[in-house]
């Protein structure tokens, strides 16, 4: 294989909607930034570029049920996600945004050098409109039953469930997701990309030319879909919300978010470009470049045949690879932070990483756990459990322990120094893992190479195991407890620590694309700067100097207890049940207004703070010169409070005396017309404008919580 002359590296961008979950961070982002920490090791020229997605139906619909505006939502989450990445050790050379100025003229130069060439082709369809909204119907816009599986709530542009791409007319029983009405059709003018034209090409470029190097699943997707015929596919909506398509006449169209999402790959290089005065067009023009992009299987069709023929057509490099991965699923059930039912990455940095101290070696279990379960052939599976052993078993008791064990004894019986190594004492255990050594470099090498990381792992634990045998076949403690009747046995020891101690500055090597905080901690320990990275050192075996002082040893990682564990489990079920009593009442999933002002989500933990109790009103009045305010005394069985509440149109004090009501009694003291209220009494309205009370369906004691 000749070494391309540069790497062009991509993570999918995504959607500035929300917080981003693990089987995302599984799926783009780890196995891109292993590569790349891969690559630079390697002293290959590598650019790796990402940003946050910030146009498309998803950004309003967001905006909608936070009721706030498109552009405060990217500019919420964009920050978030960007942050949440570095926790997290996402080494981008650039995280950029598809809002910026660079990437609107970026994606409306691409758009007008097809327009101009001829390979649009425009036309006037019929197409799906709300009137109550008057707005046309595409991608997230309109639901309705996915063709494909069945599923009710596929969206416009792609079933969410079985991931088939779809276009609005083929979902049955479509409905708006903005007023929840049956649409009407409508006529409209669109620019199509006519991908039917360029079948031969696909045909030839991936299931000929790689059908081989790339994965099956991959393959396999493209295939399908290019059997089951291309269709021309419009790249221009009737939005509000996104870039501008730059032709007179074109007012209130942007461009389809998914012709000018993947043109961010090339905005960003720009930027990055720009901020470290270099060139951003050999990455994209010359033949030489080897652009790979990581996604999740979701968005295959996207990068292998729509953004392929677009860069064809543009005249750009087309990527070498597309290594997709399949999902992720948690705890036996897809992940879904609409459902409930995921761990958000920054849900996990709150709870893993910025609670302890040093808590960067979490990101690294995380990292750890993510790559060994690594959905790369077929669908994987999270689970805490699974979570918790791979940190005990395998970081903590092998190569934790390994690296451990080696400080602790270079400490104790070579006074803290690398050891010289006695040539004429060698033996076979000690050729055998020198060999090891050499040999596991290599079969990293190759793996990474072949996007294999999951193997990768594996290999780079399984020689820092064979250390822990080498260790326990040479018994060093024992050779020292026998030094006065053999001064010999030091050589001895010397020659097992040394071997160690190079073994851990090569584990440090092979651990760092995977877990680089943790090789960071290892650079400490062993007092060298990260030059000893670098990839010609693997498999080498002076990288530390005879004579060298060490560090005193440190734990690398800590163990995991059950109630850890335990915890995680009772917040996933409690989260999802939240979700899903929210689906549940009325309106909430049907796509009525009303689901779109919901609240902003907030967690558990905050929902737990609120102390909610049932009483009964023993006493009601008005208040003077307030004719909105009624002050009641509930009875809340440990006390009786005061407070005042809003209900006096609603409500004759004489009819509520004896009504049990759900008060909220941990709010914060508030007066009211001078009145202390002490507390909140719970209201629903219902569609009128009535207000009804929130109580339970029979008496019950007063004081009773409610959850
Ligand atoms: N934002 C979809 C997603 O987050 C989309 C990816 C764009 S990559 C150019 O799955
Ligand atoms: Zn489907």
């Amino acid at each position: 294989m000749t070494t391309p002359k540069r790497y062009l590296i991509t993570s999918a961008l995504p959607y500035a909607n929300g917080l981003k979950h693990i089987g995302h961070l599984a799926g783009a982002y780890i196995p891109a930034d292993i590569y790349v920490r891969y690559l630079r090791a390697q002293k290959r020229d590598v650019v790796y570029v990402c940003g946050s997605d910030e146009h498309g139906t998803a950004i309003p619909i967001q905006a909608m049920k936070e009721g706030t505006t498109a552009q405060a939502i990217i500019d919420k989450y964009h920050p978030i996600i960007e942050q949440n990445f570095k926790d997290l050790g996402i080494s981008f050379d650039i995280y950029h945004r598809t809002s910026s100025p660079l990437h609107h003229e970026t994606a409306q130069e691409f758009f007008t050098v097809l327009n101009n060439n001829g390979d649009l082709e425009i036309k006037e369809t019929e197409q799906y409109f709300d009137e109550a909204t008057n707005t046309f119907l595409a991608d997230r816009f309109i639901k309705g039953t996915c063709p494909n599986c069945g599923y009710d709530s596929a969206y416009g542009d792609q079933c969410e469930r079985c991931g088939k791409s779809l276009s609005p007319d083929e979902l049955i029983n479509p409905v708006s997701t903005l007023s929840g009405n049956k649409p009407i059709k409508r006529s409209t003018k669109h620019w199509y990309l006519p991908l039917n034209k360029h079948e031969d090409f696909l045909r030839e470029w991936i299931l000929k030319e790689h059908k081989d190097d790339w994965r099956s699943t991959v393959v396999g997707q493209c295939k399908s879909w290019i059997d089951g015929g291309l269709q021309p596919r419009a790249v221009t909506r009737d939005l509000d919300w996104g870039i501008q398509v730059p032709v007179k006449g074109a007012d209130g169209k942007v461009l389809y978010v998914w012709f000018d999402a993947p043109i961010g790959y090339i905005s960003a290089t720009k930027q990055w470009a720009v901020n470290n005065d270099k060139d951003w067009k050999p990455y994209w023009n010359d033949k030489e470049t080897k652009l790979v992009h990581f996604i999740g299987k979701d968005n295959i069709v996207f990068h292998c045949i729509i953004f392929p023929v677009m860069l064809k057509l543009h005249g750009n490099v087309l990527p070498t690879n597309v290594p997709a991965n399949e999902f992720m699923n948690l705890e036996g059930d897809k992940m879904s932070t609409s459902r409930g039912w995921s761990i958000e990455m920054d849900e996990y940095i709150d709870d893993w990483i910025k609670k302890e101290n040093g808590g960067e070696s979490m990101a690294d279990v995380l990292r750890y756990y993510l790559t060994q379960i690594a959905p790369e052939t077929k669908d994987s599976e999270f689970t805490w459990k699974g979570f918790q052993d791979a940190n005990n078993s395998e970081l903590v008791s092998i190569f934790g322990n390994f690296v451990n064990r080696t400080f602790v004894l270079m400490h104790k019986l070579c006074n803290g120094k690398v050891p010289v190594f006695h040539n004429e004492l060698i033996d076979s255990n000690d050729k055998e893992l020198i060999e090891s050594i050499k040999h596991s470099s290599l079969s990293v090498e190759h793996l990474l190479e072949e996007y294999k990381f999951r193997d990768a792992l594996f290999e780079v634990i399984d020689l820092a195991r064979k250390g822990n045998q080498y260790m326990q076949k040479k018994e060093p403690w024992i050779l020292a407890k026998a030094l006065a009747e053999n001064p010999d046995n030091q050589k001895l020891i010397d020659n097992c620590l040394h071997i160690c101690l190079q073994l851990t500055a090569n584990l440090t090597i092979l651990i760092n694309p995977f877990l680089p905080f943790t090789a960071k901690k290892l650079l400490r320990l062993m007092k060298v700067t990260d030059k000893i990275l670098d990839w010609e050192n693997a498999g080498k075996l002076k990288l530390l100097s005879v004579g060298y002082n060490l560090r005193a040893p440190e734990l690398l990682f800590r163990k995991i207890e059950d109630e850890e564990i335990i915890f995680q489990l009772e917040k996933l079920k409690n989260k999802s049940q939240m979700q899903k009593a929210e689906s549940t009442t009325p309106n909430a999933e049907s796509p009525q207004p009303s689901a779109l002002s919901l609240k902003p989500e907030i967690v558990f933990d905050d929902f737990a703070k609120i102390d909610l109790r049932v009483g009964t009103i023993v006493a009601a009045e008005k208040v003077e010169k307030a004719d909105k305010l009624l002050k009641l005394s509930v009875d809340l069985g440990f006390e009786t409070r005061t407070i005042v509440s809003g209900i006096a149109l609603h409500f004759k004090p004489e009819d509520i005396v004896g009504k049990q009501v759900t008060v909220v009694v941990n709010l914060a003291p508030r007066k009211m017309r001078s009145i202390e209220s002490n507390g909140m009494i719970l209201m629903a309205e219902d569609k009128s404008g009535k207000l009804h009370f929130v109580n339970p369906d029979t008496k019950i004691d007063e004081g009773s919580s409610v959850s």
